[in-house]
């Protein structure tokens, strides 16, 4: 036995910022260090990531996690109480094997990150060192580029608009603290410009956002560009657009389903239509444009949008093999990482390794269901993954990370990762 030998885990259902049940785990140590998590949850998830184990009985119209929190009390525990918990790989592959599945979906998803999680923060509390710098031990902390949600449509807001995240980007800002300062100054021009044309701008979305039901697509990213332009700053040197269209979400017989605009494209004209907007507004990112099995779609939107970071989160999924593929295919040129979308801690990492040996940028993301727990704060720090997605300004699961980022750089030595860390340099801003 050492300091940081396994000796406990304990397990409960909690809520997560949508309401619906997750998972909280507690890992105590030998030396007294304690990890405790709570699992965040997506609403617009893809087929390629870890199961979830959810109760489907009549408690909370069947998202129950008592059979994930039974998981971790009983074969969780039995497997990883004497391993040490510096070993994380070695704990992660505990729990891989007592699974066998690779989508874990005996154990469950959301049980497996709970525990693999409790242990690194667990360690983190053992060595005394704060979590991002047991992950970066002799390097400065790079504090992430955000991107941060304006308005929200999808799964996240009621269907309102088709396209579920439109986000925005302070390129231009020359620290994270003045580029929060700059989006929250976006998000209130925009609230105001909404309020202007009859929208309620009290209404907030999922992650913050703001909820509007507008008749087009496209009027979402017009009110974000006057809102960027009301807001004072200057569109696109300072701040730029980034899209989620999370389009699994939209896909119906291979074409590409708006609802709010009653049309149906094909993936040509919806490609067309993506590089139209990219001529027309300051997008600078697009997430998800195509379904996560529609490799062939991806393909073309890679050759077409190439002045664009395109950025895959269902369809890498977090998921070395997945990342492989679209790197040896040359599709994309970014990843989402997710930590529950892989559903162990080594496994993210190894996903933010390939993508950085591949040339691939990196975005550290929260889910639409999230808690307050800000560690997603210090991996994304610690791994130096460039760039940040969690939300809007607002709602404490998502201020509880940007909180975190704050006080890094106001508290430490740190770097900001600016600009730089996007995929494809905005191409209006001319860099001297
Ligand atoms: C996404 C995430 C976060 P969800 O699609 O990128 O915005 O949403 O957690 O619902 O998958
Ligand atoms: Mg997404």
């Amino acid at each position: 036995m050492t300091n940081t030998t396994i000796t406990a885990l304990d397990a409960w259902e909690a809520l997560d910022s949508r309401g619906r049940p997750t998972v909280g785990c507690r890992v105590t140590l030998q030396g007294g260090g304690i990890g405790r998590v709570i699992t965040p949850s997506g609403a617009s998830t893809g087929d390629f990531e870890a199961i979830e184990l959810r109760d489907r009985d009549e408690r909370y119209d069947g998202y129950g996690t008592r059979a994930a929190t039974q998981s971790l009390r009983g074969p969780i525990s039995e497997a990883i109480i004497g391993l040490d918990a510096a070993d994380q790989r070695g704990v992660d592959q505990a729990i891989e094997a007592l699974d066998g599945d690779p989508a874990l979906s005996h154990l469950g998803g959301n049980a497996a990150l709970g525990a693999s999680l409790a242990v690194l923060t667990a360690h983190a509390d053992a060595t005394r060192e704060p979590l991002w710098r047991l992950l970066a031990p002799s390097q400065v902390p790079l504090i992430p580029l955000p991107m941060v949600n304006i308005v929200s449509g999808g799964a996240h807001a009621g269907r309102a608009i088709d396209i579920q995240d439109i986000l925005v980007i302070p390129v231009g800002s020359s620290s994270f603290t003045e580029g929060i300062e700059w989006v929250a100054r976006v998000r209130a021009a925009t609230a105001e410009l909404l309020t202007e044309q009859g929208g309620w701008a009290a209404l907030v979305a999922d992650e913050g956002g703001l909820s509007a039901r507008l008749e087009t697509n496209e009027a979402a990213l017009a009110l974000v560009t006057r809102g960027i332009e009301r807001s004072g700053l200057k569109v696109a040197d300072d701040v730029a657009i980034a899209v989620d269209i999370a389009a699994s979400q939209l896909v119906e017989d291979g074409l590409i389903r708006l609802r709010s605009e009653d049309t149906t494209l094909t993936p040509e004209e919806w490609i067309a239509r993506l590089v139209d907007w990219g001529r027309n507004y300051p997008i600078v990112s697009i997430e998800d444009p195509l379904g996560y099995s529609d490799w062939h779609s991806w393909r073309i939107a890679s050759e077409q949008l190439t002045d664009l970071q395109l950025l895959g989160d269902d369809l890498f999924a977090t998921n070395v093999s997945r990342i492989e593929r679209g790197v040896a295919e040359n599709v994309a040129n970014s990843v989402l990482i997710k930590p529950n979308q892989a559903g162990l801690v080594t496994r993210t990492a190894d996903a933010v390794a390939l993508s950085r040996q591949s040339d691939y940028a990196t975005v550290v993301s929260a889910r639409s269901g999230d808690t307050e727990d800000y560690w997603l704060a210090d991996l994304a720090v610690g791994w130096r993954a460039g760039q940040i997605k969690v939300g809007s300004t607002m709602r404490s699961e998502r201020t509880s990370k940007w909180n975190r980022l704050l006080e890094l750089e106001a508290t430490e030595f740190t770097d900001y990762a600016g600009r730089a860390a996007l995929a494809v340099l905005p191409r209006q801003v001319v860099i001297v």
